[in-house]
Parts: structure tokens; sequence; C-alpha cells
């Protein structure tokens, strides 16, 4: 190991949510040194900022918590299957309380710089509180869904009333008791949020740009006998989860083919899982995601749920996606959102056909009129994946943005690490399953393959560790190639393409080979002697570098 220059601290974590608290926990068993920096001014990540009425998650709680730690997944009690926010936000304060994480995260400072000093060997942290700071392991916990995205609408500062993004929500929340209120964006955030403040708002107007297949949740409380079910399953239903579903969600995955059974048989099966809720749905023939003529099938029976749900035809028609395969667009998970649009106090917009003029004063103008409002919540989505990487001044070998290094889309091994910037690591980065997978999952399965890096290195006597760039560019080359075989290309205007932010490059995102596939190429990685990792001396970089 070479001989040099002391560091602050032996790793540096971005973010206290799901990624941030389980690297905390894991890196301290061989790392004397950490601090994690939070922008907020407590844990949970998403489930701290995203506090809009009717959050949920789209995965059942008992499979959306941590596995690493069995009294930790037997002694927290889930009230139901989909736990509101606030509960999960809950679960997180206990993970932190309960393996004393506090002690090393630093709230309210936000990371605004990290730099790689190929000299020393190490990462050059700044934040926003002016502090910069020392280490050799640089850890971005920032989650997938973490930068908001707040849409250039002209004359949004214009207006006089109150303006809500889903992601900042205000934590004493927000009374809407006889408002006028709108809501822009009918994805997930939207589908969740506008049932329950359609309940108190005097009157609510939805902006739709495009309609979203959504699957109630049948959300309900949690029976102890379905709880002991699954402590007493936990083992193999968390091993099948991993090693055998593409999401890493334990499914009932039906037969092969929709196109293999008729109608009436598929309809059933259909009918039966529609009763369980949730995207259970959409495991009902296994060809739904890549057959265009069997996910027409799935399609075909959502929609005329939303027509037999919703009164009115026309509004029936506004609600149904026509122009993408379902799944393609995240599908949603809700509780009586179509049932919505019967109240007398609900109103739908297609902005398609009567696009946002500008925000005034006092309301939302669309082409044929001003819609007056007190409020306009913003449900309108994330820079995701990229973004939360991309808006802090990252920095590696010879001052090299990541920015610019991911100009025309990322560039990753394994959504886990990038050519160029040793010791960095991005927790579920794209090139990985992150938001296509159960992310918790998807989150352990990245920290523990981190710890075993990190333990080879130490191992080997080594100081860092980064990607061959062969081996970045054939994993670029396989992500958009697995892609090919799914329908997602029929949909290139999702936030899976990068197509919900201008300029961004329309490049898929996730990896979607399926949890299970990526989960065994990385273990076949890892028995392959770290295949395509670059374990190196800082002294031997210096004389390459030079
Ligand atoms: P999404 O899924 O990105 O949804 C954002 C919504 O906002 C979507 O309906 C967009 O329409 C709409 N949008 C965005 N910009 C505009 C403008 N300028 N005008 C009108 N409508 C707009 O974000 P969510 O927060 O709902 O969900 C993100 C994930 O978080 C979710 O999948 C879960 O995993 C958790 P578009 O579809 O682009 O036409």
């Amino acid at each position: 190991m070479s001989d040099y220059k002391a560091v602050d601290y032996d790793v540096v974590i971005v973010g206290a949510g799901f990624a941030g608290l389980y690297a905390i926990h894991k890196m301290r068993e061989q790392a004397p040194s950490i601090r994690c920096f939070e922008a907020g001014d407590g844990v949970g990540g998403v489930w701290f900022w995203n506090r809009y009425p009717g959050i949920r998650c789209d995965i059942e709680s008992m499979q959306y918590s941590y596995s690493f730690d069995k009294d930790l997944q037997n002694e927290w009690d889930w009230s139901e299957h989909y736990a509101p926010g606030g509960e999960i936000c809950a679960y997180l304060n206990h993970v932190a309380d309960r393996f004393n994480l506090r002690r090393d995260i630093t709230f309210n400072t936000r990371v605004t710089a990290a730099h790689f000093d190929g000299e020393e060997g190490l990462w050059r942290v700044t934040t926003d509180q002016g502090e910069t700071l020392t280490t050799r392991v640089f850890i971005m916990a920032t989650g997938s869904l973490s930068a908001s995205q707040t849409p250039d609408i002209p004359g949004l500062d214009d207006f006089s009333g109150g303006t809500y993004h889903t992601a900042e929500w205000p934590h004493d929340g927000v009374d809407f008791s006889g408002r006028r209120v709108a809501v822009i964006g009918t994805g997930s955030s939207g589908i969740q949020c506008i049932p329950e403040i359609a309940k108190e708002a005097g009157q609510l107007t939805v902006f739709q740009r495009t309609p979203n297949f959504s699957i109630p949740a049948q959300n309900r409380s949690m029976s102890d006998e379905y709880r002991q079910d699954w402590r007493e399953n936990y083992d193999e239903r968390r091993r099948y989860a991993k090693e055998e579903c593409p999401s890493a969600v334990v499914r009932e995955f039906g037969p092969p083919s929709a196109k293999a059974v008729d109608k009436a048989a598929r309809d059933a099966e259909y009918h039966r899982r529609w009763r369980i809720g949730g995207a259970e749905f959409m495991s009902a023939y296994r060809d739904i995601p890549t057959d265009l003529e069997s996910n027409a099938t799935a399609a075909d029976f959502v929609r005329e749920r939303i027509a037999e749900v919703v009164n009115n035809p026309e509004t029936a028609e506004m609600l149904s996606p026509r122009d993408y395969p379902i799944g393609t667009k995240r599908i949603c998970i809700d509780n009586f959102y179509f049932e919505t649009y019967n109240r007398s106090n609900v109103r739908l917009v297609d902005l398609k056909k009567t696009p946002i003029k500008r925000i005034e004063a006092s309301g939302i103008r669309t082409g044929t009129e001003l819609h007056v409002l007190d409020d306009i919540v913003l449900a309108t989505g994330f820079d995701a994946l990229t973004g939360p990487l991309t808006r802090v001044d990252i920095r590696g070998r010879g001052n090299l943005s990541l920015k610019d290094k991911w100009a025309d889309g990322p560039k990753s091994y394994l959504g886990i690490m990038v050519a160029g910037f040793p010791n960095m690591f991005t927790v579920t980065g794209p090139g990985s399953p992150s938001v296509l997978a159960n992310v918790v999952v998807a989150i352990e399965q990245h920290i523990e393959l981190i710890a075993d890096l990190l333990v080879h290195k130490a191992k080997t006597n080594v100081d860092l560790i980064e990607p061959e760039p062969q081996a970045e560019s054939d994993w670029g080359n396989e992500v958009n190639a697995v892609v090919e075989r799914t329908l997602f290309s029929h949909s290139p205007t999702t936030w899976y393409m990068g197509a919900n932010i201008p300029g961004k490059p329309r490049v898929i995102l996730p990896y979607a080979g399926g949890f299970h596939n990526y989960y065994r190429i990385c273990n076949d990685i890892v028995a392959d002697g770290y295949r395509g990792f670059r374990f190196s001396l800082a002294t031997e970089d210096r004389l390459q570098d030079t």
C-alpha cells in the first residue's frame, strides 16, 4: 500500500435514505472513520422529502424493507400491506436508532463537490456549509429519484397562490380545505395524491399530459397471520426474490404467453390478479413485458376497467392510455384513483388538446380558458438516476467532470463504478436495475458488493479500485442490448429514457435485463476475481498519469 497522506475519513457517504443508512452500517465492519452527509434534517431520503397526501410505496412493505438483519426484519410491524410513506420514514428512523447510525451523519448539509486528487489518491469533498474534507472512498447513496424536476412553464413564478412540488412537500402538511387546487402531472405521485386532495379541496383540476396505466393496490391492514407467514418464510422468499425474480419482488409468475390462452381464460386470470391488487397483475403472463400482442391484452383489460369505473365516458377515454405499451411507463398502483373522477368537485383537463399557455397570478391559462386557482401542486417528477449524481460537481482523473463524461448518456460498469473515478461508488446508479427492481434489494446488493470490493482492496494491499474502460464500455453495450428485448423502446418519452428532462440524452437509464440476471452477473464477476475492476497502487497511477 502506498505511503500517502492521512485523510480525514476512510469513507464519505452522501445521503441518509435506505442506501446511506445501510452503507454506514456495513462500512463500519471495515472502516474506522465514516462521515455521512444528508441535506435534510432527518433520515429517510425520498421518504423524508416526499410527504404529499397519499404517499405510499408501490411494493408491499414486507418486501420493501431491509433483509440484512433478521431481528430487525422480525421486530418491525407494518400496519398495512402498502404502508403509508410516513410509516416507512418512521421505520428508517428506527433503523438509524437501532444501529446507532446518527453519530456518523451530519444533517442539513449538502455535498456540492467531490474532486479526485490523483497525486494523493483521495477525494476532496466540499459541502454547502463551507467545509472541505478528504476521504479515500466516496459513496454516492443519493437515490435514483431525489433530484426533483420543476417544469419550465412560463409564468410559474407569477402565481400568487401556493405552489408545492410533491417531492419537496412542507413537513407540516398543507391545508387544502375548500380551496381551488390544480395538480399538474399524473405519474405515480399525481395518482397517489389526487384522491386525497380531492377529498379536502373545494375544487380540484387535474392537468394531464399523458394518461397512465394504474392498478388498484387493494390496500388493507396487515393481519398477524400474514406477517407471521412472511416471517416464517423470509429466508426462502428473499432468496427467491434476488435469484429468480426480474424485479426482485416475490410474485406469482403466470404461464409463458398471454397468446396461448383464449380471451375468457385470460380475462378470468386478469380479474383474479386485479382483485389481489398491485403489480402482481403484470406477472399474469411472462411475455407481457416483451410481446406487443400479449401486452395489448393486459392494456385492453385495464382500459375496460377504467371505462367501467369512470361514469363520464369522455373522461374515461381521456384517462385511457392508448399510445404506449402497458408497463413501459412506470405502472402506477393506486387507491381509488379512477373513482376520484366521479366526484363532482374534480375535473380533468387534457393538455394534449388544450396545452398550458402560461401561468398567471390568478391561475393556469390553457388555450381555451383561465383556471382560477388558490394552489398548484407540481407532481412533475424527477431528473431520474443521473440527476442526483450530475447535480453535484464530481470530478475524476484529469479533472474530468462526471457531467461531461455523461454528456451523451451515462457510462458506468454495472451501474456501481465509473472509469476515471477511482474509489467512487454509485449505489443503484444508472446501468444497474435500480428503479426497475425492488430498490431496497438492489441497494443491499450494491452495498454488499462495495464492501466485498473494499475488502479485496485491503487484502491485496492496494489503494484504488476502478473499472477497466473496456469493461465499462462492454457493460454499456449490454445495457443497450437487453432493452431491445423489451418493449421500452416503444415508449421513448419516459423518464426511464431521460425524455422528461429537456436536453437529456435519450438512452435507457436502468439495466432492463432483470434483477435476477444482474445479480448472477455480479456474482460471476466476483467469482472471476472481480473481472473488469482494476485494483492499483496510487503510486502506479501517478506514474501512469504522468
Ligand atoms: P413521473 O412519473 O415522472 O410523473 C410526472 C408527471 O408530470 C407525468 O404525468 C408528466 O407527464 C407530468 N409532467 C411533467 N412535466 C410536465 C409539464 N411541463 N406539463 C404537464 N405535465 C407535466 O413522476 P412521479 O413523481 O409521479 O413518479 C416518479 C416515480 O417516483 C414513480 O415512478 C415512483 O417510482 C416514485 P408526461 O408523462 O411526461 O407526459
